[in-house]
């Protein structure tokens, strides 16, 4: 990869193509969960707000299935990664699972939010939250039965922008795993890196929506691609 040796900064988005070795279900591909539900049904505030039983039906499944699921070589190299790199990097996922904290990383920047979390409807609180949601559990803090996945829905604002966007300003090196590129603004932060003047690299299956927008692409899957990566980071 170009310029390694100048690289102390580095940014890394992560999407479900880096979980679906490890059997969780992407979003777009053959198969995948949008072929399943209507987006709008399920991850919208609006489709909540029509049938919050089929919504919380459907993060409750998803949030039990995490139990017959494991972390694979792409997780555990990124742990490593965070282990063993001596300069600044933050790990960004858009994935609401927690393979990556189980693969040994300790600083993830969940931006769309988690299953192994409850967020209260009226009183905004947020609550570790390991069972399920559809019989109406009482809010820990206000009391109220109005607790929801905490997810990011389309139309809803993702976690943390201004951290990410600080980080992207100075970052040397950003790298996408496992991302379609179809959603906003994570879709941007290859832009946004590159415009401060961060190399760019992308790793995924198949090309994305914006593989036009790296310096580099590798292909493949995950489970190959990034432990390759984290090897080449660490030998320098
Ligand atoms: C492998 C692999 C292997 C497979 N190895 N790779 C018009 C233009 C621009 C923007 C907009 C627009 N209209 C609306 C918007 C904004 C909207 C948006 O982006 N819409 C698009 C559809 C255009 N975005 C939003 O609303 C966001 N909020 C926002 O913008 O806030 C500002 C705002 C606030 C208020 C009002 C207005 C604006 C919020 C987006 C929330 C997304 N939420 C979801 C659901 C989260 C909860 C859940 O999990 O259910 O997040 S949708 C879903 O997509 C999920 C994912 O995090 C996200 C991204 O998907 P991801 O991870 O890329 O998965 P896939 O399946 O798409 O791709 C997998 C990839 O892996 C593929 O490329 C495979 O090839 C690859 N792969 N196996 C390596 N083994």
């Amino acid at each position: 990869m170009a310029r390694m040796s100048k690289i102390r900064n580095i940014v890394i988005l992560t999407g479900a193509g880096i979980s679906a070795e490890s059997g969780v279900d992407t979003f777009r591909s053959a198969g995948g969960l949008w072929e399943q539900h209507r987006v709008e049904d399920v991850a919208t505030p609006e489709g909540f707000a029509r049938d919050p039983d089929l919504v919380l039906n459907f993060y409750d499944a998803r949030r039990a299935a995490l139990h017959n699921v494991e972390p694979n070589a792409a997780h555990r190299a990124l742990g490593r990664l965070e282990r063993e790199w001596d300069g600044r990097l933050l790990l960004v996922t858009q994935n609401v699972d927690d393979l990556h904290e189980r693969g040994g990383a300790t600083k993830v920047l969940h931006m769309h939010g988690e299953l192994g979390s409850a967020l209260c409807g009226q009183c905004d609180s947020r609550h570790r939250w390991g069972s399920s949601l559809i019989d109406r559990p009482p809010c820990p803090t206000c009391g109220m039965s109005a607790l929801r996945p905490d997810v990011v829905w389309f139309g809803e604002m993702p976690y943390q922008m201004d951290t990410i966007y600080a980080a992207l300003g100075q970052a040397d090196l950003f790298v996408s795993i496992g991302t379609s590129g179809a959603v906003y603004p994570a879709a941007g932060f290859v832009q946004e890196a590159k415009a401060a003047g961060a190399a760019t690299l992308e790793l995924n299956l198949e090309p994305s929506e914006g593989s036009h927008w790296f310096d580099e692409t590798r292909h493949g899957p995950a489970g190959e691609l990034v432990p390759e990566w984290v090897q080449e980071m660490l030998a320098g």
